[in-house]
């Protein structure tokens, strides 16, 4: 099919079966208004069901993530208009429609609706000089695309209650030491360098066997555990259904290197 061109997005495969985004709104930082996540949900939905890809790396540029929400566009909203549009609903449409995994790599700001965005990815990696928070309080509102849901699952409750009640920055080094970002690096150039090597391997993987991981580890946010363990038994009994499990099983029985049917 012909390449599409987005406006605020650039869009290229770096390695085999790696497809990255990247924000690309430089003169507000890669401030989220509703035209640059329409173009976000499509091309995600794209990736997500391309036969080629496996997994999906979300980036912006070394100084920015993402600094929010659109404030502009934010400013002169009513209750009633945020109310009956549905404002900010379609923002989280990557966690449920997106079923392969989404690799966070975050430098510079990662700022209200920028953190909040970057949490629902399946897992971030960082620069540890990266600028996380919710700043919210700051503008008179409260985070509003699951920031207090999802920081205070990661961080746990004093801490999020202190950085949303203060909206204090905190660094991608205490996001890696706080559990909200799974690797923290010295630089850009390293952050890009890994976060392309994770995603190239999650890649190499059979598609089937990723989903599953990424559907069972999200139902541990959802479920008690006692229901997330069923959830998890049930996802793993299904597997025995499939061909990828038959060849990697079988391939390691005879030392040879598994080749996915579905990859
Ligand atoms: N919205 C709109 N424009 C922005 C935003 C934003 N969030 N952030 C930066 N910009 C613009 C600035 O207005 C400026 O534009 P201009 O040149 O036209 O004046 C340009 O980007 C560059 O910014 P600065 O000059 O301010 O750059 P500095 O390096 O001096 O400062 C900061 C960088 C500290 C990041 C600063 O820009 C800042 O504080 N930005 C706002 C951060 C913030 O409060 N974010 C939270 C927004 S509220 C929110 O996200 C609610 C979430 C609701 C749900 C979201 C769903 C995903």
């Amino acid at each position: 099919s012909a390449p599409t061109t987005y406006s605020y997005l650039e869009v290229s495969e770096p390695r085999p079966g790696v497809g990255q985004v990247t924000l690309s709104r430089p003169k507000a930082l890669n401030a989220l208004s509703t035209p640059l996540i329409t173009e976000l949900n499509s091309v995600l939905q794209s990736l997500s069901t391309s036969p080629t890809i496996g997994a999906i790396i979300l980036t912006g540029s070394p100084k920015a993530f993402a600094a929010g929400a659109d404030i502009k566009e934010m400013a002169p909203l009513t209750f009633s208009s945020a109310y009956t549009n549905s404002f900010i609903e379609s923002w989280s449409d990557l966690t449920t429609t997106v079923k392969k995994p989404i690799l966070a790599a975050v430098s510079g700001y990662a700022l209200g609706g920028g953190c909040e965005l970057a949490l629902m990815c399946d897992l971030i990696y960082c620069t540890t000089g990266a600028t996380f928070g919710q700043p919210e309080i700051k503008l008179g509102t409260v985070p509003g695309a699951g920031g207090s849901q999802r920081l205070t699952r990661a961080v746990g409750k004093s801490k999020a209650m202190e950085l949303i009640l203060t909206g204090k920055f905190f660094s991608g080094e205490e996001a890696e030491k706080w559990g909200v970002a799974a690797r923290a690096f010295a630089t850009h150039e390293e952050l890009m360098a890994s976060v392309l090597d994770t995603a190239e391997t999650i890649a190499s993987y059979s598609k089937v066997a990723v989903m599953a991981a990424k559907e069972v580890v999200n139902k541990s946010q959802d479920l008690a555990l006692r229901d997330g363990v069923e959830y998890e038994r049930r996802v793993f009994h299904s597997l025995f259904g499939s061909e990828d499990q038959k060849i990697g099983m079988k391939a390691f029985a005879e030392k040879q290197k598994p080749e996915w049917k579905h990859k």
